[in-house]
């Protein structure tokens, strides 16, 4: 089989592409695509349609497709790791950039040039060092990217002054990977600083991304493969979340992959997004000791669920902004946990707490999206397989959300995206709109 590199393969995509959104911009630029109406204002542009990415699409029955692919899809069509029920994570990186499935020779050589680019700038590890023990990690993690700011190729080459716009995505695309390539590393820093306190492993030259990870926080066998699925079912969720957006709108001013990497997880750690993955098992340990049984039957669950919504609280892990069904992240993991997990009692009230939240929520009768999302699952596998530092799921998040951030960016960066500028109103302009004054 004739294998090129992701670069050229890459190269030749957005020469291909680049027409089809000049065409639509240039040709067809009045034709209207959505509503805005009030409600779409001050209701925080729930569904609006404004952004454009073609790394992947959500459609609120069927969840997310990466390239088109289902998770499903996904996972079966890229090459696995040796002796791994799970991809390569760097496979899917090429996936989402190229829209296609690498074969194994591709794969391979993404792996490597993952691997030539993991070692750490000694101030990114004195910098997380000078942290007190008691800093979040999504804290010392998106400040750990930001100072490594200093390392743009796309700086280096944009205030050198002769990098001419089409050429904008090749040390975008440099960024991406150096930056990528060492966000195992970081994270894994971090473990070892707040959790190990251990002298750090080096890199295994020949592990890939996922067994790296597992090497350097000192998981065995199959932590590698729970790191892989990690990685790959939390990479994007189209453009419109917060995270996915914020890292879109910080590079559309030219800020470079690291600002814009480290901007996108600032959002990516609120409760309401992705920390919401910490909060699910703080959630579930706290009701289980409140409830005081280790395994609480449907009835005690639902309950103290009822105590939750009474009180004004939401439950981590359930609903959505976009989707209208049990989310595909969470069946995935769902399935994982199904065989593997069977004899967790926490997996049994995760499992137990599918049947009961759906039904409260309906009857409490506020929530869109009775069904759980992807935070609902993810943690109690981390916690099964020996991560038990919930504090630290935002970051095993952000690491998979990086891989998708950093493939919009240099597509973006490829077909042109301007800064994004949206305009605002004042109350009394919608007031007048509305024909109230
Ligand atoms: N528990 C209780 N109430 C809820 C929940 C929930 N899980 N989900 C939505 N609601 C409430 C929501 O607070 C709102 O109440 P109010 O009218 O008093 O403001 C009402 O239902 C309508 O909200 P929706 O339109 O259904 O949801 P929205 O699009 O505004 O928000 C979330 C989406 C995800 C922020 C919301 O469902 C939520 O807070 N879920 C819990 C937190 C969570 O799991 N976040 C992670 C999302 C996935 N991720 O990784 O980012
Ligand atoms: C995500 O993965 O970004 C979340 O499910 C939130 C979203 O899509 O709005």
């Amino acid at each position: 089989m004739i294998s090129s590199t992701l670069k050229q393969t890459l190269a030749k995509e957005i020469e291909n592409w680049r027409p089809r959104t000049e065409r639509l911009y240039k040709e067809y630029g009045d034709v209207e695509v959505d509503k805005v109406t009030i409600s779409k204002i001050i209701g925080g542009m729930r569904g609006l349609k404004t952004l454009v990415s073609d790394i992947s699409s959500l459609d609120p029955k069927e969840g997310i497709r990466y390239r088109g692919y289902s998770l499903p899809e996904v996972i079966e069509g890229l090459p696995k790791a040796p002796n791994s029920t799970m991809p390569h994570v760097e496979g899917l990186f090429y996936l989402l950039l190229t829209g296609r499935f690498p074969n194994e020779q591709e794969v391979s050589l993404v792996v490597n040039e993952f691997a030539k680019r993991r070692v750490l700038p000694r101030y990114v590890c004195e910098i997380i060092d000078a942290f007190p023990d008691y800093t979040h990690p999504m804290v010392m993690f998106s400040s750990a990217i930001l100072a490594m700011s200093k390392e743009s190729e796309f700086n280096k080459r944009y205030f050198s002054g002769n990098l001419h716009k089409n050429e904008y995505w090749d040390p975008t695309y440099e960024d991406a990977l150096n930056l990528l390539a060492k966000l195992p590393n970081i994270a894994s820093y971090i473990y070892n600083k707040l959790y190990l306190k251990d002298k750090p492993r080096f890199s295994m030259p020949n592990l890939d991304m996922g067994g790296n990870f597992a090497y350097l926080i000192h998981k065995d066998k199959p932590y590698d493969d729970v790191a892989r699925m990690h990685f790959i079912v939390h990479s994007d969720h189209e453009s419109g979340n917060v995270s996915a957006h914020t890292g879109h709108l910080v590079a559309s001013s030219l800020s470079d992959v690291y600002m814009s990497t480290s901007a996108m997880l600032n959002g990516l750690a609120g409760p309401l997004h992705g920390l919401a993955s910490q909060e699910v098992m703080n959630w579930l340990l706290d009701g289980i000791e409140k409830i005081g049984n280790e395994e609480p039957t449907e009835d005690e669950w639902r309950d103290y669920l009822w105590g939750k919504l009474n009180s004004g609280q939401v439950v981590p892990g359930f609903g959505h902004a976009v989707l209208r069904k049990t989310d595909p992240r969470y069946t995935l993991q769902r399935g994982f946990s199904k065989q593997f997990l069977q004899e967790d009692k926490i997996w049994k009230s995760v499992d137990k707490l599918y049947r009961v939240v759906p039904e409260v929520l309906k009857e409490h009768g506020k929530a869109k999206n009775p069904w759980p999302n992807v935070d609902a699952q993810s943690g109690v596998i981390q916690w099964h397989y020996g991560v038990r530092e919930f504090e630290f799921y935002t970051v095993l998040f952000g690491i998979g959300r990086s891989i998708g951030i950093c493939a919009n960016i240099i597509w973006d960066r490829a077909l042109g995206y301007p800064l994004e500028r949206p305009k605002s109103v004042t109350t009394e302009m919608l007031e007048k709109i509305a024909g109230i004054k």
